[in-house]
């Protein structure tokens, strides 16, 4: 088998009271579960067996559908678990990279967040908002419809991701039905920045926290 199930870094419960257990039993053990499975199906015997998930994910848009949604469904929802922790939550300490970077290209964390839930708030439909890397290092904030993602070439801005938050209903609904406002807000609370700075630092070669 080409991918396999990343484990959860945590309990199920271990979110709560901001991300329900329930919530996260389904999302991780059916949903995640299923974009896996379908993704092994679909590349199946072909070439992409052998391929990193990101460089599959890089030249989607010569491959099948269901290459697209399922391997972009595997791959956000690994990224999405692993920049959350029950000892998250609050801004990025200043020794981090990240904190500076979100100075500099934001003007501070309170500028960030308000842009970044903006753009989970007014994502119509089903889809994830992003923190990103560009080309020159810079940060910038987006959002994707469905599975998609930028590091597809398929999506109008490409990007390293490096904190992703899923605003499917099945993220939220359970716990917040229809007040996704509310579940955006929850998530800073879980928010992992030393994961994300380290996601940062990798899309920086040669960029370490202080
Ligand atoms: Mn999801």
């Amino acid at each position: 088998m080409a991918f396999q199930l990343p484990e959860l870094p945590y309990a199920f419960d271990a979110l709560e009271p901001h991300i329900d257990a329930r919530t996260m039993e389904i999302h991780y053990g059916k949903h995640h579960a299923g974009y896996t499975k379908k993704l092994n199906a679909a590349i199946e015997g072909s070439d992409l067996e052998n391929m990193k998930i990101e460089d599959i994910l890089a030249s989607v848009s010569q491959h099948p559908t269901g290459v697209r949604n399922n391997g972009g469904g595997f791959f956000n929802h690994s990224l999405f678990w692993s920049i959350m922790s029950p000892d998250g939550g609050g801004e990025p300490s200043s020794r981090m990279n990240i904190h500076k970077a979100i100075e500099r290209d934001f003007g501070g964390f309170e500028a960030f967040k308000d842009q970044f839930a903006k753009a989970a708030a007014t994502r119509f439909g089903s889809g994830w908002a992003w923190l990103c890397v560009d080309s020159d290092d810079k940060l910038f904030i987006c959002s994707t419809a469905n599975q998609d993602n930028p590091l597809m070439d398929v999506v109008d801005v490409e990007g390293t991701p490096i904190l992703g938050l899923d605003v499917w209903e099945h993220a939220y609904y359970l716990n917040y039905q229809n007040r996704r406002p509310d579940y955006i807000n929850a998530f800073f609370n879980v928010v992992n920045w030393d994961a994300v700075t380290k996601l940062y630092n990798d899309a920086n070669p040669g960029a370490s926290d202080l």
